[in-house]
């Protein structure tokens, strides 16, 4: 970008700022920017451990996807925490990232886990996606109106308006879910490379259509969601024992290699109860490095 990224709509705040910061920007608009969430290095060596991948892989999302939802010339790649440490270490990890998820998500859980995260390289001549709320995906649990998914979309090359940059509808993460969508309050939030936009999942948004001849809008997804619910993408069936074994324990939870704990919260019995157990027989399958918690 030659010109100031427009992200009309949601604040624009600074990687170092504190995340009750973030949080207020988020709970208020429905989504925020992070400028430098990964600086310039950390997104040049990520890119490059995902980008093999990328280009092994034909456009499309397979058979599941008759709708076109995905994309047709859009390459995701999942399973990623076995594809690239530094997604586990810069971004999985992420410092604010965690502190915002933090604060947004465990006064409803015990703990939240990784939905999914999946690379959203946007090819040329790509139409609009449908806008959406990403919370539809457990539409009663949306209806609850309670906050179940913080979800993050980093830059790792170009992401400007005509490429494809994220439209989102600002504020519009608030009253009723079913209420119609309002496209033509939608606006494109431009990154440079590094820059994430963090949102919730009951804000309306959508990849934006790539009006470019020849370039693709590269992308990072990542959701982090109550640990109550279901996750996007089977995660934990795409580590093996020995990635496992080379996880630090926070990455280990989230990547749902261990038990979810029960709401802390609370005393008694909520407190105790556990989701996602592990019975030791199969635990010695895992290597030994499922946590039981
Ligand atoms: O690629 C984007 O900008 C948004 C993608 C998205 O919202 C989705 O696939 O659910």
């Amino acid at each position: 970008l030659l010109r100031e990224p427009v992200a009309a709509g949601v604040d624009r705040l600074a990687v170092d700022t504190d995340p009750a910061t973030v949080v207020a920007a988020l709970r208020r608009d429905g989504g925020v920017v992070v400028t430098g969430l990964l600086d310039p290095a950390t997104t040049a060596v990520l890119a490059g451990e995902l980008d093999p991948h990328v280009q092994r892989r034909a456009p499309g999302f397979g058979a599941e996807d008759t709708s076109g939802f995905y994309g047709r010339n859009t390459i995701r790649i999942q399973g990623l925490a076995v594809k690239s440490p530094t997604f586990v270490e810069r971004v999985l990890l992420h410092p604010l990232l965690l502190g915002v998820a933090d604060a947004v998500l465990l006064p409803q859980c015990g703990d939240y886990w990784m939905s999914q995260a999946e690379t959203i390289y946007i090819g040329p001549g790509s139409a609009a996606q449908q806008l959406h709320r990403d919370d539809l995906n457990w539409s009663l649990a949306a209806r609850l109106r309670v906050d179940l998914q913080v979800s993050t979309l980093v830059a790792l090359g170009d992401y400007d308006a005509e490429v494809g940059a994220t439209m989102v509808v600002p504020g519009s993460h608030t009253g009723d879910p079913d209420r119609a969508v309002d496209a033509a309050a939608a606006r494109p939030v431009e990154l440079a490379p590094g820059d994430a936009l963090v949102y919730l999942g009951s804000l309306v948004h959508g990849g934006g259509a790539n009006r470019t001849a020849d370039r693709w809008r590269r992308a990072l997804y990542l959701g982090y969601l109550v640990g109550w619910l279901t996750p996007e993408e089977a995660v934990a069936r795409s580590i093996t024992a020995d990635v496992a074994a080379s996880l630090p324990p926070r990455a280990l939870d989230l990547l749902g290699w261990s038990a979810i704990r029960g709401n802390t919260a609370h005393d008694g019995a909520e407190a105790a109860l556990k989701l996602w157990q592990l019975d030791a027989d199969d635990q010695v399958r895992t290597g030994g490095f499922f946590r039981p918690r």
